[in-house]
């Protein structure tokens, strides 16, 4: 019914910006509110292109209990102080009222257009939580001791999978020995997403940014190694783990997706592909599999749980690969192809039926800008800009005031390549630096107007993402 009489309103459009902790999410719509409320440049969003757009303005949110994206501190940290905004620690939602003239003469005939667009904000690290859903205990339990035993894991989760080794779980149900537990599996999720590892399956997401619910028992779990078969005896450790693992489930999980997620009318992806493959192959492999069961729960029907929740049908999906100013133009189509080589097989796999699905490389701000450089003879296309205070390369450490020209290396012709170990003569990742950079000074005219914020293909990503709805 709410849905029902929400849909009666001015036509709106709810976005999902979905991606992986720092991917990107929080910047990538404060500079699209900024582009769209400042006037920004758009030469490939049609509407903007044609002289049709007319305005865009931040409106109340839909929902009166979840506080504002904080829009205006956003841009006053980046264009200000020039700092990136702070890791996202709850949700945030906000409405923006674009007004248009239409394209079609009819449409103009009933005067201005205008579109509410829903944007929500979230901590990415939630995001981990939704193929926990379709997971019970015990598979939660087998699949993430596994994985903290692979190779890449051991040395970050030897203290957790030790302790964890002498605990029975049919022991009682003691509240303390369930605290330690947690305390210790928490510190491993945080190392293996943290430092060089840079690993993405990380599950539970609210483990690394519990918010409010810190310290409550629905948080306090961790998994245990459980006999083969059978089922919890009553007051025993598992059974205690066990229902806390439900509760998890139930009142921290699905709520969030359910009011949140099911009527998404559109959804760009975000990835970050380049921190990836910072971390090696390891990383990639492993962000491959997080965006694989992280989409197979997007498949509609009812074989996924959020498959029977969404009620609209989600029609567009856009993967991104943000922070494309880290590289030259000139690699920006090897960086899409990356993307689309991690996106491909969860894209068949969750089988978005009738969904357009497109794959781009953007920077929703881009903080950098090239130059050519010759070194030895050879012409070596670079980026300029400014690393981030404590950015290190090469020992040297860089104190967020010198401005540098980088050449971060070539991307593969071939992304198969990336998944594989390196053939005799073929560079490795090793050859691959990724620095961050502070965001860009902003420019200002002669008459003293601050430009918006510039950006790398942010505009094509508009014009597929709400270009027709602006028709
Ligand atoms: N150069 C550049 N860096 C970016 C861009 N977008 C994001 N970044 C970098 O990526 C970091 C994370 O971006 P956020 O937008 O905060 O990421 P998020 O997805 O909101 O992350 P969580 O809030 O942790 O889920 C920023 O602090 C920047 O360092 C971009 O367009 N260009
Ligand atoms: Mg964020």
């Amino acid at each position: 019914m709410a849905d029902f009489a929400w849909s009666l309103g001015s036509p709106s459009l709810r976005l999902g910006v979905t991606g992986l902790s720092r991917a990107g999410k929080t910047v990538f719509i404060t500079a699209l509110i900024h582009n769209l409320t400042h006037g920004g440049r758009l030469p490939m969003f049609e509407p903007w292109r044609a002289g049709r757009l007319l305005g865009a303005d931040i409106r109340p949110q839909l929902h009166p209990d979840v506080p504002t994206f904080d829009y205006r501190g956003h841009v006053r940290k980046l264009t200000d102080a020039r700092v990136w905004p702070d890791s996202t620690r709850q949700i945030s939602e906000l409405r923006l009222t674009i007004a248009y003239e239409s394209a079609t003469f009819l449409g103009r005939s009933l005067g201005r257009g205008k579109l509410d667009l829903d944007i929500v904000d979230y901590p990415g690290e939630w995001l981990l939580d939704l193929p926990l859903l379709s997971k019970d205990y015990r598979a939660f339990s087998s699949e993430t001791l596994e994985r903290g035993r692979e190779p890449r894991r051991t040395a970050i989760a030897a203290d957790w999978l030790a302790h964890t080794s002498g605990v029975d779980p049919l022991g009682p149900a003691d509240d303390e020995a369930a605290g330690r537990l947690h305390e210790l599996f928490a510190a491993y999720l945080g190392a293996a997403r943290g430092g060089s590892l840079a690993l993405s399956m990380v599950p539970p997401g609210r483990f690394l940014m519990p918010g409010d619910l810190a310290g409550s028992p629905a948080l306090t779990f961790a998994p245990l190694d459980l006999p083969e078969s059978g089922e919890a005896p009553r007051d025993s450790l598992w059974a205690l783990m066990e229902s806390r693992f439900e509760a998890y489930k139930d009142v921290v999980v699905r709520p969030f997706f359910r009011t949140h997620f099911a009527r998404l009318d559109r959804q760009v992806v975000l990835v970050d592909v380049l921190a990836a493959l910072n971390g090696g192959r390891e990383a990639l492999v492993d962000l491959e599999m997080a965006l694989g069961e992280i989409l197979g729960c997007f498949r509609p029907g009812r074989s996924s749980w959020l498959g029977q929740v969404l009620t609209r049908r989600i029609d567009r999906i856009l993967f991104a690969a943000t922070k494309a100013d880290h590289l030259h133009h000139a690699s920006h189509d090897r960086l899409e192809l990356i993307l689309r080589r991690l996106t491909d097989r969860a894209i068949a796999r969750a089988s978005f039926s009738g969904a357009e699905v497109d794959v781009k490389a953007l920077a929703a701000v881009r903080a950098t800008r090239e130059a050519t450089v010759r070194r030895n003879g050879e012409s070596l296309p670079c980026i300029l800009g400014v690393p981030q205070e404590g950015e290190l390369l090469d020992d040297h450490l860089y104190d967020g005031k010198e401005e540098i020209a980088l050449f971060p290396g070539d991307l593969p012709d071939n992304p198969q390549a990336l998944f594989r170990p390196p053939e005799a003569g073929e560079p490795g990742f090793d050859a691959l630096r990724f620095l961050r950079f502070r965001p860009p000074p902003l420019e200002v005219t002669a008459e003293g107007v601050s430009l918006s914020l510039p950006h790398i293909r942010l505009d094509r990503a508009l014009d597929f993402l709400i270009g027709d709805r602006l028709a």
